[in-house]
Order: C-alpha cells, then structure tokens, then sequence
C-alpha cells in the first residue's frame, strides 16, 4: 500500500463544513444495501463517480450496486468499470434500500428508469457540484464550488477512512481531468491540481487514462466530428453547429461519441458562447459553453436545463433558426429569453389541441 499522508485540503474543509456532510458520511457509515445512480448520457465524473464510491462502500464491507450502467457507457470510460457489479433493468422489481444520487440537480436526470429504482428506495442521498438543486435527498451534499463531484468524493472517502487504491485513485481521477478540461477551465484550483497529484501518488497510469479517455475515438466518430465541423458557423460572437440524426445514420457513430465535440467550436477564436444542436427527433438537444462572463446555465434555465455558469444544457422544440437568434441576444445584451414560451408541457399541449407551432 501506498504510504502516502493522507491530506485534507482547505477548500475540501469547506465542503466538510457544509451542514449536509455529517450526513452524508453518517447514512454511508450506517446503512448497507445501496445502489448508486447518476445522470443519463453518462460522461467521465457521473462514471468515475459511481464507480468510486461503489468501491468505496465494497472496501467498507458493504452491498452496493450501480444502476444499469452497462447499456450505456461510452467505450472511452469502459477501463474503469472492471470489476463493478452492475443491477440491469432485468431486477428492477426487486426492493431497494439506500440510493445515492450523484451529479443530478434533480431526480429525472436520471432517465426515467432509473429514477423509479430511486423513487422505490427506502431513503435516497444526493451529492451534486452543479448550481441548482431540487433538494430531493434525505441527505444533499450541493457543493457548486467543486470541480467535480469526485473531488467531493475524494474527502469523503479520506474522512470515512477508505483505503484508496489505484483503481479507485483512477475513478476519482477520471472524473477530475474529465470535469476540469485536463486541467484547463476556470473550476480548476491549487488544490484541483494537489490533489491529482495525490492521486498519481497513489498509483493512477495518467497516459493510461489519457490514451483511454483521450485517444481512443473510433473512425466513425471522426467522420462525425468532420460533418459538426463542416455545418459549423461563426457570427456575432456564437460558434454553432447542428448534429443532424442522418449524420448518425450515414457514419455509423453514436451521440453518446459527440459529448466533447463541443470544445472544437469553443476553441475557435473569437467565440463568447460555443453551442451545439444534437437533433433528437423530437426537436434538439442543447449543449453551451461560455468563454465569457455569461451565465449559461442561467440561459439553459427558461429552457428546463441548467448545469455549471460556463458550461450547461438543456432540450428545446425549436427550429435551430429560432434558437439560435435567442443566444445572439443573449451575447449582445445578456438579454434571457422570456421563461413562459418555453414551457415544455404548454407546448406538448397546445401541440395535442392542435394548434401547435407550425
Ligand atoms: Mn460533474
């Protein structure tokens, strides 16, 4: 075993602080039976997150599972899920115990399946580092200023007295290099960076998980990235492109491969806001990055998303060429779309009373 000192940060101290703590280390401490569950479209931190505290519970000698994640995790995160036990949708009548939530401002962010194994839970926790929070835990752990969700668990799996290993070091790494841009984005702190020392110390491959995470993308997935790029524009202070569903068909690529595309328009010079559109068939899906002061998960907010202030989502039934205008306001002004036209049940009724939009 690694002899290194284990070290608490001062800003992890901030998160200890937080009157939420104490309970999540209690409902981790005393309960047994969990399963763990985390949004839909999987990336590094939901997967390294999961993955870390699964092994945090099992080297604590306790029974956890995480939720179906077999079906969808991308091939670039698989490396880290070796050894995890799985609960497949097959056993999703059977009784559950604990859930931890982590990652979800609130509970349909999960997917609808999975949110009704948590919704069948005896008591549910929920640690999450985006800005707004539906509170929906016994227990809820909203740390916004963390980079990641497993920088949180890092402290908390030193505070529980976890030994930590490299698989594990691995998982909460992941879910740090993946959340902070390698390093790059502004969520990035002193201690971001002390502690990914840390992890290294205690046994984390970094070429590994950048090979893994990094440079494994398949062919298919470049010939997408080609056509993203190829549709891309640059006007008024916007990098946009478009995700049709027949450039999934023609590629053969999946969207689950297109999460970080969007960081090929952010870089663009001159870019304030970088969006891209991922045609859904029921309108698009929405994801935007702020190189700039605007807040746009703020933005993602009159559509029903939200997120982090320089990095958000949300989903829309507009035309791209209604959308589009929207954050070229928003750039020029800081002017938010009205929050009433973007109902979405509003609209999914009117659509049914027949006097939809065009
Ligand atoms: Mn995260």
């Amino acid at each position: 075993m690694n002899p290194i000192e284990h070290k608490r940060h001062d800003t992890h101290d901030e998160y200890a602080s937080n009157p939420e703590y104490q309970k999540v280390l209690d409902f981790l401490q005393d309960k047994d039976d969990f399963v763990i569950g985390s949004h839909e479209q999987p990336d590094g931190d939901s997967l390294g997150g999961s993955f870390a505290m699964y092994m945090m519970l099992t080297k604590l000698g306790k029974k956890a599972r995480c939720l179906y994640i077999t079906e969808v995790i991308p091939s670039a995160y698989r490396f880290i899920a070796e050894g995890i036990e799985l609960r497949k949708k097959s056993s999703t009548g059977a009784p559950v115990k604990n859930a931890i939530v982590l990652e979800c401002p609130n509970l349909s962010r999960l997917g609808s399946d999975l949110a009704k194994v948590v919704a069948r839970a005896d008591e549910a926790i929920n640690i999450d580092h985006h800005t707004k929070n539906d509170m929906f835990g016994v227990a809820n752990l909203i740390l916004p200023q963390a980079p990641s969700t497993t920088e949180i668990l890092y402290r908390i799996a030193l505070d529980l007295g976890v030994q930590i290993d490299a698989p594990l070091a691995t998982c909460l790494y992941v879910g740090l290099v993946t959340d902070t841009g390698r390093f790059q984005y502004s969520n990035t702190t002193g201690d971001t960076l002390r502690v990914a020392g840390e992890l290294v110390d205690y046994g984390v491959d970094v070429n590994q998980v950048f090979q893994q995470v990094y440079e494994s993308e398949s062919f298919a997935t470049k010939k997408l990235l080609a056509r993203m790029l190829e549709r891309a524009d640059l006007s008024d202070g916007l990098s946009h492109s478009i995700i049709m569903r027949k450039d999934l068909e023609e590629t053969k690529a999946s969207l689950m491969d297109a999460e970080e595309f969007i960081d090929n328009l952010r870089g663009i010079e001159g870019t304030k806001i970088a969006c891209l559109l991922r045609e859904t068939g029921t309108g698009y899906r929405v994801s935007l990055r702020s190189s700039t002061d605007l807040d746009v998960a703020a933005f993602c907010g009159r559509f029903g998303g939200g997120g982090h202030k320089k990095a958000a989502g949300c989903k829309t039934d507009l035309l791209p060429e209604q959308f589009v205008p929207l954050i070229k306001s928003f750039i020029a002004d800081g002017t938010l779309p009205p929050e009433r036209i973007f109902d979405q049940e509003a609209a999914l009724a009117a659509k049914q009373n027949g006097s939809g939009k065009e």
